[in-house]
């Protein structure tokens, strides 16, 4: 018999709320389809894929337990009764002997439905446990979340916009936005690209030629990764000379206006941050600067789309500053068509029950610095001294900044456990690694990154082995540990979210659960709009009432300038090149990065001017270093990629020699966990890294 049932992905992959069918014959799932009562909402091909990492045969399927050194990948079975018991005994002594809060919670990306949230019932099950050392902000959007509340008080929260605005824009920004790849949103990549179809002008300002801008025919302006503030500057600075901002609408929703004139036009300080100015610092010419600037105030309405690559670089708070200072600055603020603040504060989504969080007021470290909290502890200023770690939906050791120094971290706790569907490289660094269930395997609502709408899923099967659901995972370890009642409030999964939909405001429960999906009425919203058509009327929870691009709150706290700002990286000449570590189109960062999918890993692209200079061609090796370590990796050579830029996609599965050279491509081999300015929020993109030929590795030979 062969039925379709509603389900949904819950990967936290921009998407992530497709609506999509899995067509389950006898009990197994042979195929993904898009689930029409989702009407334009698209999956992409990571959807349509979902069953494939269910079936994989690398899936975990039982409890293991570390048999040989950490990071050997040597592991024994276990029934659940001996890993969970072992759990419980490991962390009940570390937290009897040292507190609550020696246990590092390291939740991230894992799951992302309601219920099945790994990184939130990690939380709460530590939470019932006592507390623990929480993680603060995320590697998504660290720089701009960190600002977003100095622009807009806790308005910030309402910044945002609906992708069905698209239709009203004349021109559509992707300022390092690659929407059809990296998406921010189901929907945002379909209604950009009907738009650029119906003849809507599409500009993409990234170091590559996207597959996006390939795909919309766009204007592609290529810069110099991290050095995007440089050139809103200089735009702004070719705006104000031109007297082509409407002062006065700007002044009613905004203060700082006229401080940051004074920077860039040179009266502050005598540096003009001229096009001219602007040209060396981000590889873009002047006149393609004065000519982008001249179509963005010109255009109207314009939507700004900032991408969070240009926040994942040094300083990237002050770039997201600088893009709401240019949404204001050309009045393109608050209305339909144009854009307001960031996409990462999304609009609210359909009311709905979600689980309640338990606090206990623990200190947190930032997301980037858990190794450094592991390896310093109190004497390093960290709030407390880790010496056991709780991983759930994390691969952290390949996703998170300087993988050598997360191995030295792994290495040096006491004891750690992860929840996990594969062995990843951070499960072989685990003692014990239990086996979760698929997307398809758990009942769950989801509600969108971007959109207004919720999904439900039944279980479309029931779980592969041994696995079970991080909820029904740590009911029993809570229960084991004597705080049962606490963690489950004395429901099971199915229990909750019974409950969430009961809460909702989904008036017809049947339909919603036949179908998969439910709207909100209106998904044209544009954030902040009330106030941009009546400043005076519905001012802003800010101190002047108005969007801060100037803040003597941020300068205070922070100790940089009350206006957005552009300080010259250091001089770094033994390391001429920028890396980037963009997402694929393959992957939900490093899930299917082994074994699976990663068919792009270890694969490095440079441009046809720098294979020359290099001496290389396609399928070379070439060495890509600093201080932090050393890939190598196969050369691609490409014209869609700026001379003097490299790219890895994030999510390659690390794989270090006894070399300690990493030859899978994992990007964060040379990524820091130093942040990227008062955020302390990763610095993923603009890498300084040297380039060369690789030596012939003597094992090539055997
Ligand atoms: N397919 C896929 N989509 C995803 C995800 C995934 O894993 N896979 N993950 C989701 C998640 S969690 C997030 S946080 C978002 C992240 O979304 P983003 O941060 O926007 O995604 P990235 O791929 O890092 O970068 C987008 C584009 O910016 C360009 N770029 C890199 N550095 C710079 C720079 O300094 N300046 C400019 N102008 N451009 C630059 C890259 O070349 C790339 O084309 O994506 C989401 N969407
Ligand atoms: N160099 C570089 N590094 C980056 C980025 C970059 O742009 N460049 N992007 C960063 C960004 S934006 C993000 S959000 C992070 C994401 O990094 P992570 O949060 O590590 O995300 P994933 O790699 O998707 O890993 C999630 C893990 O959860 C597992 N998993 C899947 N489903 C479940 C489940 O139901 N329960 C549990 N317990 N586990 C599950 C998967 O198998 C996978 O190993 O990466 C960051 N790292
Ligand atoms: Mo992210």
């Amino acid at each position: 018999m062969i039925q379709r049932v509603p389900t949904f992905c819950g990967k936290d992959c921009g998407g992530g709320a497709c609506p999509l069918l899995a067509i389950v014959e006898d009990g197994v799932v042979t195929g993904i389809e898009r689930n029409p009562a989702g009407r334009d909402l698209k999956p992409c091909p990571r959807g349509y894929e979902l069953h494939l990492a269910h079936g994989a045969p690398e899936r975990l399927l039982s409890p293991m337990i570390a048999d040989g050194p950490r990071g050997s990948g040597r592991f024994r079975e276990a029934d659940w009764d001996e890993a969970l018991d072992l759990t419980a005994r490991r962390l009940g002594d570390v937290r009897a002997r040292l507190g609550a809060d020696a246990v590092l919670a390291l939740g991230s990306a894992g799951s992302t439905g309601a219920l099945h949230n790994s990184e939130n019932l990690l939380a709460r099950f530590l939470g019932a446990a006592g507390g623990a050392t929480g993680l603060s902000s995320n590697y998504s959007n660290g720089a701009a979340r960190f600002v977003l509340p100095y622009l807009f008080g806790s308005a910030a929260a309402e910044s945002g916009w609906d992708a069905k605005t698209v239709r009203d824009s004349r021109l559509v920004v992707l300022w390092g936005a690659n929407v059809l790849e990296a998406r921010l949103g189901t929907e945002l990549g379909t209604e950009i690209a009907a738009a650029a179809r119906a003849g809507t002008p599409v500009v993409v300002i990234d170091p590559r030629r996207s597959r996006t801008a390939k795909a919309l025919g766009a204007r592609w302006i290529p810069i110099r990764p991290g050095t995007d503030a440089a050139m809103m500057l200089a735009v702004l600075y070719a705006l104000f000379r031109d007297g082509r901002i409407d002062r006065r609408r700007a002044d009613s929703l905004s203060v700082g206006l006229d401080d940051i004139e004074r920077y860039v036009s040179g009266a502050a300080d005598g540096v003009e941050r001229s096009p001219e100015w602007a040209e060396p610092r981000c590889g873009v010419s002047a006149s393609d600067i004065e000519d982008f600037a001249r179509r963005y105030a010109s255009a109207r309405p314009a939507m700004l789309v900032p991408g969070y690559s240009i926040q994942r670089v040094r300083d990237g708070e002050e770039t997201f500053r600088l893009t709401v200072a240019l949404q204001v600055a050309t009045g393109n603020f608050g209305i339909p068509g144009g854009s307001t603040g960031s996409l990462n504060n999304r609009l609210p989504t359909p009311r709905a029950g979600s689980l309640p969080a338990i606090d206990r007021g623990s200190p947190t470290v930032p997301i980037v610095r858990w190794p450094d909290a592991i390896l310093e502890g109190r004497a390093g200023g960290y709030p407390s001294d880790v010496a056991a770690a709780y991983v759930a939906g994390f691969n952290a050791v390949n996703q998170g900044a300087d993988c050598r120094k997360s191995i030295r971290a792994m290495e040096s706790l006491e004891f750690s456990v992860c929840h996990e569907m594969f062995m990843t490289p951070t499960a072989r660094y685990c003692d014990v690694v239990l086996p979760v269930a698929s997307p398809l395997e758990k009942e769950d609502l989801c509600s969108p990154w971007l959109g207004n709408y919720l999904l439900y899923k039944p279980a479309a099967v029931t779980p592969r082995g041994l696995c079970r659901s991080d909820y029904d995972i740590f009911a029993d370890l809570a229960a084991r540990l004597g705080f049962g009642a606490a963690f489950s409030g004395g429901l099971d999964a199915s229990g909750w979210i019974d409950r969430f939909i009961a809460e909702s405001e989904v008036a017809d429960e049947a339909a919603f659960r036949e179908s998969g999906v439910y709207f909100g009425a209106d998904r044209a919203r544009v954030g902040l709009a009330r106030f941009a058509a009546d400043p005076e009327g519905h001012p802003l929870p800010t101190p002047s009432g108005k969007v801060e691009l100037r803040s003597e709150a941020y300068a205070r706290d922070t100790g940089r300038q009350a206006i957005p700002a552009w300080v010259d990286a250091p001089a770094a000449p033994d390391l001429p090149y920028l890396l980037v570590s963009p997402k694929t189109i393959l992957r939900t960062h490093s899930q299917g990065g082994g074994a699976r999918g990663g068919a792009d890993a270890g694969e490095l692209t440079v441009s046809t001017a720098d294979a020359e200079r290099l001496g290389v061609s396609n399928g070379d090796t070439l060495s890509i270093s600093n201080d932090g370590g050393s890939i190598e990796a196969r050369v691609v050579v490409s014209d869609d990629i700026a001379a003097g830029v490299v790219c890895l996609h994030e999510g390659a599965w690390l794989e270090p020699g006894p070399d300690g050279v990493d030859r899978g491509g994992c990007a964060n081999t040379l990524t820091s966990t130093v942040g990227s300015g008062p955020a302390t929020a990763p610095v993923m993109h603009g890498l300084p890294v040297r380039v060369k030929k690789a030596p012939l590795a003597l094992d090539s030979f055997d």
